[in-house]
């Protein structure tokens, strides 16, 4: 039955419909309707029906396996069905359309775009899961669940790997949506008590690392300062059972450093917020955060979107359910405590200048916490330890080199305790069993930001935002327009901004900015911010997407100064302050701290600082060059996976619930390339196939090519599709595929094909009764 429209009227006015199981009404207020949900039993009814679903509907005299499902009626749903499909100006005025009756999705084909309503909607309950749940894509009102469904049904049928790619700038949704989906796929999937661990503790996974990897920024009070990308394991019956977390460059600098109206990481903020009496005498800490220093430098520590009591709580319950105990836990919270004394180890400066430490009290906290000797630990923070020749001979600090040791030692720490528990994060998600597993992957960065002041690391956050709109581009615009070609389709090119050229300007082997970056790190003698400003203009000078104040023209140059990059980012200008580039690209830390922590008796500093780094004569490689390598390792993981898009937008700057800022709005699409999508996915082919596979798939729908074609293939699916009666614009025949153009007719060739196979397993079984 599906696909048969039933219009408004044909459900003869006044039809009884009576819902035969459970189907309960949507009950979300993204789903406008006047038929049949809603209507109690017996009730009678009349409306606009598009398609079927699950379960048993009773009409008139009609019995139909399936609930009738009305659709929504705001606006366009997909917007592949736009008629003024060239226009930007109807594409927004949908989208607001949607968004005023608090329909935050609407489709592009396959692609799912959300916009932020920074208010919580009704619409992600169980009762929503679960009719989401094994529902043809178009079937229903677009949802992130439907997404998630289809992704995951496809991926059983198909038994490959998939991914989700979350993308948009920071503040959009990401963050959301990941956990959304997370959620559909730990509640919807099927389970045994087994397994249900695994996905409990999958779903605890995130308020961990979100306590410490998250912090408010000015653009979102619960901004993703590390990239995540998780892969969900599933076996052949679908079962959820197991994951796999890869974590990108957390913002360590965070940690010593926050800017006005930001925080430091949540994580510190729960544990003297909502740390019990017992555990904070036991830390040392005070319950009130105005008493450390890095917690007080944004001067903002209460949010109120934020409860860091109750956050700690949840906290707390999610370690255990990840399986931590007593022991875990009270070195955890050692460390984050060590490093909040550490920010209040202050120095003096003796006659000479040299730091001198001006209380002990913070630094025996340290010591106490992480297990080393108070003495050893005071040398190596005043002190550098300088080979010459056999002998070692100590150097003491200035009060500033003493604080840079400081700082330094404070980010190694929680860095490394990060990577620490993302890794006992991924044993205890670990599945153990050797069966085939297929994934879905996906991928939660932190999003494109613009700050009054940039730095180091969101140069790093919006080159890695590049790289996923590059691979997106490769994915959606490129590679769909090159193998309608090579497939000889006949196809009009679609333009597009291929931001290729931004990404080379900052990864290019030996001339992009990274390299040139790396160069000035390593070379000896006068290297600063400076002078790696100067080589940028030197080999930069006349790229369209670099400025600085001395390329710049008359007019440009009054926004910049002398200190300052500017990149032309496929999202918008962003201009760069290069002061610690060179620093947080060399992210050293002085060889007798690191000895020093090597001793430590608390058993996590010591997996954090193994015995055996530092024993190497190799350079370790830089921050950025390591981030770029992880970027391209990644790169690799998706492009061997199937892909499905999320695109979150920013639906206002202030947070506000409900407001629709169409400039703000207008300004990501343009730059998302989702007009472009648009015209390719409304001029091309929703579905494509190698002929073998398509026509060894649904043979049987069709009495010439069923059980066995005997010739070339893509005679046999020709024979086929016009048995089924596709229409010549439904499909093209390319040289080694056929495309169809539409999803529903997919859909109806699978209907059809369940339909068969199930009347085929009917006949089977009656012929062989009486056999058994
Ligand atoms: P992000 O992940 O895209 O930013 P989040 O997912 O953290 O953004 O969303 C920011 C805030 O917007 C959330 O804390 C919610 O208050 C609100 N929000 C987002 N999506 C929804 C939704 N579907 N329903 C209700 N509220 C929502 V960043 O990590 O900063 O790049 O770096
Ligand atoms: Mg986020």
């Amino acid at each position: 039955m599906w696909g048969q429209k039933l219009e408004r009227g044909s459900l003869h006015n006044n039809a009884e419909i009576e819902i035969g199981s459970d189907i309960s009404n949507g009950g979300s207020s993204m789903i406008l309707f006047t038929c049949p949900f809603g209507l109690k039993q017996g009730e009678r009814g009349e409306g606009h029906v598009l398609g079927l679903s699950k379960g048993k509907v009773k009409l008139g005299q009609l019995d139909l396996e399936g609930a009738l499902i009305a659709r929504d009626q705001v606006g366009i749903q997909d917007f592949v069905l736009l008629d003024a499909h060239n226009s930007e100006t109807a594409f927004l005025d949908n989208l607001k359309k949607r968004f005023t009756e608090d329909l935050i999705y609407t489709y592009i084909g396959t692609l799912l775009i959300s916009v932020n309503p920074y208010k919580e909607l009704d619409i992600y309950a169980k009762k929503q899961m679960d009719l989401y749940m094994g529902v043809n894509f178009f079937e229903l009102p677009p949802h992130i669940y439907a997404l998630a469904d289809n992704a995951y049904h496809t991926m059983l049928t198909e038994a490959n790997n998939h991914f989700i790619l979350i993308s948009g700038e920071s503040g959009a949704g990401k963050t959301e949506a990941s956990k959304k989906i997370l959620q559909y796929y730990a509640v919807s999937c099927p389970s045994s008590t087994l397994l249900d661990t695994v996905r409990d503790r999958m779903l605890m996974s995130n308020p961990v690392l979100e306590a410490f990897g998250n912090a408010k920024t000015m653009k979102n009070d619960n901004s993703s300062r590390f990239g995540k990308y998780m892969d969900i394991q599933f076996d052949s019956q679908g079962d959820a059972v197991g994951g796999h977390i890869l974590s990108y460059l957390l913002e360590k600098s965070r940690v010593v450093h926050q800017n006005h109206g930001e925080r430091n990481f949540h994580i510190f903020y729960q544990l003297v917020e909502g740390g019990e009496e017992d555990l904070l005498r036991h830390l040392g800490l005070e319950k009130d955060t105005k008493r450390y220093s890095y917690l007080v430098q944004g001067e903002c520590s209460n949010v109120s979107s934020i409860n860091d009591k109750n956050d700690w709580k949840t906290v707390k319950n999610a370690l255990s359910v990840i399986d931590f105990d007593a022991n875990d836990i009270e070195h955890l919270f050692g460390i984050i405590a060590s490093v909040l004394h550490l920010g209040n180890v202050h120095f003096d400066g003796d006659t000479k200048g040299y730091a001198t430490l001006n209380s002990n009290a913070a630094l025996r906290w340290v010591s106490k916490l992480l297990g080393v000797h108070v003495q050893v630990l005071h040398e190596a923070l005043t002190f550098r330890k300088i080979e010459a020749k056999s002998e070692e001979v100590l150097s003491p600090f200035t009060v500033d080199h003493a604080i840079y040791a400081r700082d330094a030692l404070a980010k190694a720490i929680y860095g490394r305790a990060f990577t620490w528990l993302v890794n006992r994060i991924n044993e205890s998600l670990e599945n153990k069993d050797s069966n085939r597993k297929t994934v879905i992957g996906l991928l939660d960065i932190y999003g494109f930001e613009v700050f009054t002041v940039n730095s180091f690391e969101q140069f790093c956050i919006n080159y890695c935002n590049e790289k996923l709109q590059q691979l997106f581009i490769q994915l959606t615009l490129k590679a769909e327009q090159e193998e309608y070609e090579a497939e000889g389709i006949g196809w009009e090119p679609v333009q597009f901004f291929n931001n290729k050229i931004i990404c080379d300007l900052v990864e290019e082997k030996h001339r992009g900015i990274i390299s040139v970056l790396d160069e000035e790190c390593v070379r000896p003698g006068d290297a600063t911010d400076l002078t790696f400003l100067e080589k940028l203009e030197e080999k930069m000078g006349n790229h369209p997407h670099f400025v600085t104040h001395k390329l710049a023209d008359k007019k440009t140059r009054k926004s910049l100064e002398r200190g300052d990059f500017r990149l032309l980012h496929y999202a918008g200008e962003v201009t760069y302050c290069v002061v610690g580039f060179i620093d947080k690209n060399n992210d050293l830390l002085y060889k007798n701290i690191k000895a020093v922590m090597r001793l430590s008796k608390n058993p996590i500093i010591q997996q954090c600082f193994p015995a055996t780094e530092g024993d190497s004569r190799r350079r370790p490689e830089t921050v950025a060059t390591q981030f770029k390598n992880s970027l391209l390792q990644l790169t690799e993981i998706l492009t061997a996976k199937e892909a499905w898009y999320v695109r979150c937008l920013k639906s206002n700057d202030n947070k506000q619930p409900g407001k629709f800022d169409e400039v703000l709005v207008r300004h990501q699409v343009k730059y998302l390339g989702l007009m472009e999508h648009l015209r390719v996915r409304r001029a091309g082919f929703a579905y494509r196939r190698r002929y073998e596979v398509f026509l060894q798939r649904y043979k049987a729908l069709c009495p010439a090519t069923w059980p066995h074609w005997r010739g070339v293939p893509a005679d046999g699916v020709e024979t086929l599709v016009q048995h089924l009666g596709y229409q010549s614009d439904e499909y093209k025949m390319g040289r080694t595929k056929i495309f169809i153009r539409y999803a529903r007719t997919l859909f109806a060739i699978e209907d059809a094909f369940e339909i068969c196979k199930h009347e085929l397993a009917t006949k089977l079984q009656a012929k062989y009764k009486g056999y058994r």
